[in-house]
């Protein structure tokens, strides 16, 4: 061969892991059996149709990065020093072995807490930690931090997490509406089909407290105040029953409650949902009026606005829209949040499900700090936790009242093992540091929220140095801790096939031939013109809140303003939102230097007026304080949000900070209604103009 023609790489298919709704299947360069290149979206799924975000289309950067963990590590500096000596893998499992044995026989099997979430969201690496908690009857997860309360919310009125398929957005709708949610930075794919949706002329909308990379594109961009949605939802819903936009033949059939609602929306006018909102009465109106105009009508309804106290009812109010207008009835019409509910899969090999025991206490992953220092209501009436297995997670960042999360670390009791990629700031408060693998180095199979394609992906590439992946480390977990269950026999790949079986899907090596399986459900059912997943096939306007959980008494019968959230008071007079940054991936990425030089620095996004008020310009430190403590970042004045509105993107990393603690110092660990959920936006503060 000619030495001057370059050799053009082997294109391997993969799938996306990250904690990311898109699930965007991958094309990867394979340079050699260790090597990658580039990464490029695959045009086999026509929702990633061949876009991908910038971080994972770089993920050479995070895959060689020099600082990836290669070896087991034992402590031998004071917890959080990052201080280690290289130890063998059986040495490394023998140590957390003996010290789970011991600390369970001290206090009984629930002072073990196996603690995850989904830095990847593979079926296999990312749940079966599950089975060696239920095996051992380990204390049990209640994971809260993401999903909880928009889960919740939305299934409270439709009974199912699914929706109408967001590539009819793009086909079909003539009003696209973003409800609470930043896809540009979060899921660039919805912006694939929102534009295409805009090139037919299609109107988008977006409704968020601050001027995002979306709602730069938007027709409207409709900015309330944080944790009022439910309060411009009831209002718009007002506007189109007293314009005649509802339908009644579809509400009197498809619903439980139409007259009591149109009776209390009508108490529910634009004025009254201007005062606690802060949007005008015409922009309330204008709004309404185009939503609507029409029934292909499509909410995309984001996690964002559900991350308050109150998010679950204002998630429930925006999901009554569709079934006012009755927009479910048309292709491009009705709403989605997620569509996880539509895949036929059986898990209970993968986590263990058939060796639960109700009666062992359940701890909630979001109050980590509390449970850590030992807060007698947090801890659920058990004992104190004494052991902790972490994988796929990075609480020591991302976590609410995250100095009690970092005392908790601290504890000199408490035995903490992570498996890691990196040095994270969890990694360096552990007793024993494992070496994980990346999502190109083992096989694994990925449902997607985002959209309908269930994906197998196959191991690309050799791990480097001792990296081992998750599976692997609970199995032989499990022989040292004297575990037994069917799935600690079987390979990542043998999991995959026997789940496939039982739900009565392709075969892993049938689903990666043919690029996924589409499990999207026909129109009918996806549009809910069979009825609405509950026995009465109602939308339910007057949802069982009691059914979700155990704080529901104070909650609204019907969608309203749920006055909870951490209002602004003369101390506190600006309402914090920490949203999700561009390049980072929760605290991922962090450690890429393309995604640093991108983000610069910890910055705070403040109205004009505000920065006078405070007298700061651009780059000026600002201190961000309440009760729990202060942090600085840099002013960023910014047009598009409302005065007491600020917003810090991205959970940046402890160190980032001159305080040595991240944003998540300010946030609140206090579960939302009525089960529970994280509260990031959800937080008053005080601001100063910082020294220098
Ligand atoms: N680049 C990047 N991508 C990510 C992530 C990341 O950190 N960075 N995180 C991933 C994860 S774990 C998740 S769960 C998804 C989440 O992704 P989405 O479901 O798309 O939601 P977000 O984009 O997080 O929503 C953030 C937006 O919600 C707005 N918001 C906050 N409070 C309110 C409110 O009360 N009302 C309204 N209307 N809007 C509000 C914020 O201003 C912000 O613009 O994204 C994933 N993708
Ligand atoms: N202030 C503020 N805080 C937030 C949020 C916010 O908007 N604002 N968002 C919240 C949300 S929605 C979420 S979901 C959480 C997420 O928070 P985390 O769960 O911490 O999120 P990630 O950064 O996605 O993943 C964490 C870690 O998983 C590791 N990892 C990835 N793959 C593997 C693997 O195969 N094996 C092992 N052992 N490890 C692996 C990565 O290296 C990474 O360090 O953060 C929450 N925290
Ligand atoms: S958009 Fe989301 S799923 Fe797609 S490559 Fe980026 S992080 Fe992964
Ligand atoms: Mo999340």
């Amino acid at each position: 061969m000619n030495a001057r023609q370059p050799v053009s790489p082997e294109i391997v298919p993969s799938v996306c892991p990250h904690d990311c709704t898109s699930t965007c299947a991958l094309d990867v360069e394979r340079l050699d059996a260790n090597t990658i290149g580039r990464v490029r979206g695959g045009q086999r799924n026509d929702y990633t149709a061949g876009v991908i975000c910038e971080k994972v289309a770089r993920y050479a950067e995070r895959i060689h990065h020099p600082d990836r963990l290669l070896h087991p590590l034992k402590r031998t500096g004071p917890k959080g020093s990052g201080q280690y000596a290289q130890v063998s893998w059986e040495e490394a499992l023998d140590t957390v072995a003996e010290a789970f044995i011991q600390r369970a026989q001290q206090h009984g099997s629930e002072t073990i807490w196996p603690y995850f979430y989904a830095g990847t969201m593979g079926l296999v690496q990312r749940d079966g930690i599950n089975r060696l908690r239920h095996v051992m009857r380990y204390s049990r997860y209640w994971s809260t931090i993401c999903v909880t309360l928009a889960e919740n919310g939305w299934n409270a009125g439709t009974g199912a997490k699914r929706g109408t398929d967001m590539r009819e957005m793009g086909e079909h709708s003539e009003v696209v509406v973003i409800w609470g949610g930043n896809p540009v930075n979060t899921q660039v794919n919805v912006m694939t089909h929102a534009m295409r949706a805009k090139k037919r002329g299609a109107k988008l909308v977006v409704v968020d407290p601050y001027r995002t990379g979306t709602a730069e594109r938007a027709d409207l961009h409709v900015a309330p105040r944080p944790g009022t949605d439910g309060a411009l939802a009831c209002a718009v819903m007002h506007v189109l029953f007293a314009e005649g936009m509802a339908d009644w033949d579809y509400l009197r059939r498809y619903t439980d409650a139409p007259d009591e609602l149109a009776a209390h929306v009508a108490q529910r006018p634009p004025q009254w949902a201007s005062a606690i909102t802060g949007l005008s009465v015409d922009e309330i109106v204008a709004f309404a009026r185009l939503y609507g105009s029409t029934k292909a009508s499509y909410i995309r309804c984001h996690h964002g606005f559900s991350r308050s106290r109150n998010g679950a009812v204002n998630m429930h109010a925006v999901s009554c829209l569709p079934a006012v207008t009755g927009a479910w009835q048309v292709p491009g019409g009705g709403a989605m949040f997620g569509q996880s509910a539509i895949y036929p899969l059986d898990k209970s090999v993968i986590e263990g499900l058939d060796t639960v025991d109700t009666s062992v206490r359940w701890l909630d992953q979001s109050r980590l700090g509390p449970i850590l220092v030992n807060q007698a209501d947090a801890l659920n009436d058990g004992p104190p936790v004494t052991g902790l297995l972490i994988q796929n997670t990075n609480p020591a960042s991302v976590c609410p009242e995250l100095d009690k999360v970092l005392a908790g670390f601290a504890r000199e009791d408490l035995f903490t093992c992570v498996h890691e990629q990196f040095m994270t700031e969890t990694a360096a408060y552990a007793d024993i540091v494992l070496p994980a693998t990346m999502f190109l180095e083992h096989d694994d199979c990925y449902t997607a929220s985002g959209h309908t394609v269930f994906q197998v992906a196959r191991k690309v590439v050799e791990a480097p140095g001792e990296c081992r992946e998750n599976h692997w480390v609970i199995c032989e977990l499990a022989r040292r801790l004297g575990a037994e269950h069917r799935g600690f026999q079987l390979s990542a790949l043998e999991l995959i096939d026997d789940m496939l079986a039982k739900g009565g899907l392709w075969d892993a090596a049938t689903n990666v031939a043919r690029g996924g399986q589409d499990c999207a459900l026909p129109f009918e059912t996806a549009h809910y013109l069979d009825g609405f997943a509950w026995p009465d096939k109602r939308f339910r306007f007057k949802p069982d809140w009691a059914a979700f959980g155990g704080r529901h008494e104070t909650m609204p019968k019907l969608p309203d303003h749920f006055d909870v959230i951490d209002e602004s008071t003369p101390e506190r007079p600006y309402r914090l939102v920490t949203a999700p940054a561009r390049t980072f991936l929760n605290s991922t990425f962090t450690e890429t230097p393309s995604s640093l030089k991108r983000e610069k620095q910890p910055m705070l996004l403040m109205h004009p007026d505000d920065c006078a008020t405070l007298g700061v310009t651009e780059g000026d430190p600002v201190l961000i304080g309440n009760d729990a403590g202060s942090v600085t970042a840099a002013c960023c004045p910014r047009e598009g949000q409302q005065p007491g509105v600020v917003v810090l993107e991205g959970i940046w990393p402890n160190r980032n900070f001159g305080e040595g603690v991240g944003v998540n110092r300010l946030t609140s660990a206090e579960p939302g209604y009525p089960n529970g959920g994280a509260v990031f936006h959800d937080t008053a503060v005080w601001l100063r103009k910082g020294p220098g």
